[in-house]
């Protein structure tokens, strides 16, 4: 029985769609997210941090499988369901729970997926190596190679194939962080690692996950890296060529402002955008090895150089006005009177809410599409124990008043429809304000014919 059911899951029968801003999946731990454009759209294969069922992870990471996630949108997330698991890659320990950060490629109409894990008889440390799983599709049915690939012994794999058509990859192993030729059938080495010479030392910090990509005739070279002692940041170095040498150029992204041990990433161009995919620890603040993925937007400087990128909870993407808008990944909030929480402590999957309790308190949100004309009133999804008043605008504080909402006293989560006085068009920024006293917790707003 469970052989059938892991056959289904392999060739993408289970499909189910999630909706997000950042984190961008809510229904189950993800983290190392590397994202590639196949077929026009964004597929992310991130690792799959689930809590430990074996007693010495724990307080460690644990992974069983990975799913693959696939987005036109960058904000309606569809899960195509498991596309490997611990149980069927014949060269890895079933009980190892160690499948850790993948990276996936496509060449000559072929899906390579790559991913690290323990060898059999062995757990993580020297045990971990890459396998490859192939695929006809990016979501599957992927087929596990019987063995792993020889001389790969490391974590964190990521590819790359130069405009030569030459394919390479890269991963953290013994010594730092290590590249090689890839043999054209993409399942071996067709080059010794070597290490890349040019990046901090061992002993100024831990280094793991490169991810590289070109852009414009330049090599990038991005790592997570312990540059302080504290948690990871991601910097990067750059060069001319897919092995170097490179130069190191500086920080792509600050440590975690809460603690969250590591980072891990991936950057990809996307209709004209680039992005940052990243992870934090969002839907387990109390233990930084169940993670969640992100993206945020990345722009270059004119000489190629990387401008930092500053986490966001509004991520990327337009968020429609007729869905529930989660004001609570805002793009700004007042400087007082606001708060984001969890509206269960004891389940963070149900998200967040916001809390205004002061006069003139604000969340901005932008980049909502009302269309053409036809949303004429707004649902609110609030509780208030004292009753309160809202201001809701588009275009930023200045902008238009479009309605004033009049939120009842109650202690209980209620849905209220008001008119708006003003009907909104195309793609608006939202600002809602509370007006007046009280205290009011807000789940969603959604507007409606
Ligand atoms: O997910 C397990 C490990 O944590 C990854 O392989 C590292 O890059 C770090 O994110």
């Amino acid at each position: 029985m469970k052989k059938r059911i892991t056959l289904l899951l392999t060739v993408g029968l289970l499909s189910s769609a999630v909706f997000a801003q950042n984190p961008i999946i809510r229904d189950q731990f993800t983290a190392d997210p590397t994202a590639r454009v196949f077929e026009g759209k964004v597929y992310v294969y991130p690792s799959h941090d689930i809590p430990s069922p074996v007693e010495h992870l724990k307080t460690w990471f644990c992974m069983a499988d990975y799913h693959v996630f696939s987005s036109e949108n960058l904000t309606d997330w569809t899960d195509h369901g498991v596309i490997v698991s611990q149980d069927n890659i014949p060269w890895v320990n079933p009980e190892g729970y160690s499948l850790w950060a993948p990276d996936c490629i496509e060449r000559n109409g072929k899906y390579y997926f790559y991913f690290p894990a323990p060898v059999k008889d062995t757990l993580v440390g020297r045990g971990m190596m890459t396998g490859v799983a192939v695929a006809d599709k990016p979501y599957g049915p992927f087929v596990p190679q019987p063995e792993p690939i020889k001389g790969t012994y490391g974590i964190d794999p990521c590819t790359l194939i130069d405009k030569d058509g030459q394919a390479y990859i890269y991963w953290a192993g013994f010594g730092g962080l290590l590249g090689a030729k890839l043999a054209d059938n993409m399942l071996e080495l067709a080059s010794e690692p070597v290490i890349i010479q040019e990046l901090p030392a061992p002993d100024k910090g831990m280094k793991e996950g490169p991810f590289v990509f070109e852009r414009n005739g330049k090599y990038y070279f991005t790592f997570p890296w312990v540059k302080n002692n504290t948690t990871e940041l991601l910097a990067y170095a750059m060069g001319d060529s897919p092995l170097g040498p490179f130069e190191m150029k500086g920080e792509i992204m600050d440590e975690s402002s809460t603690g969250c041990w590591t980072n891990h990433h991936s950057i990809v161009e996307y209709k004209g955008q680039w992005y940052l995919f990243y992870h934090h620890n969002d839907l387990s603040p109390k233990f930084d090895k169940n993670r969640s993925i992100r993206i945020d937007s990345l722009r270059f400087n004119p000489d190629g150089t990387i401008q930092k990128v500053i986490p966001t909870l509004r991520g990327v993407g337009i968020t429609d006005a007729y869905k529930e808008i989660q004001i609570d990944r805002y793009s700004k909030i007042s400087s007082t009177g606001v708060r984001i929480d969890y509206i269960d402590t004891t389940d963070t999957f149900k998200g967040w809410k916001t809390i205004l309790n002061e006069n003139s308190a604000y969340v901005q949100y932008n980049s909502v599409n009302f269309g053409n004309d036809k949303l004429k009133t707004v649902k609110v999804n609030a509780s208030s124990s004292t009753g309160a008043k809202l201001q809701i605008h588009t275009g930023g504080q200045n902008g238009t008043l479009i309605a004033e909402v009049n939120i009842p006293k109650n202690a209980q989560w209620s849905e209220t429809i008001y008119n708006l006085s003003n009907v909104p068009t195309g793609i608006q920024d939202l600002f809602i304000m509370q007006d007046g006293a009280g205290a009011v917790e807000i789940d969603w707003i959604r507007f409606e014919q």
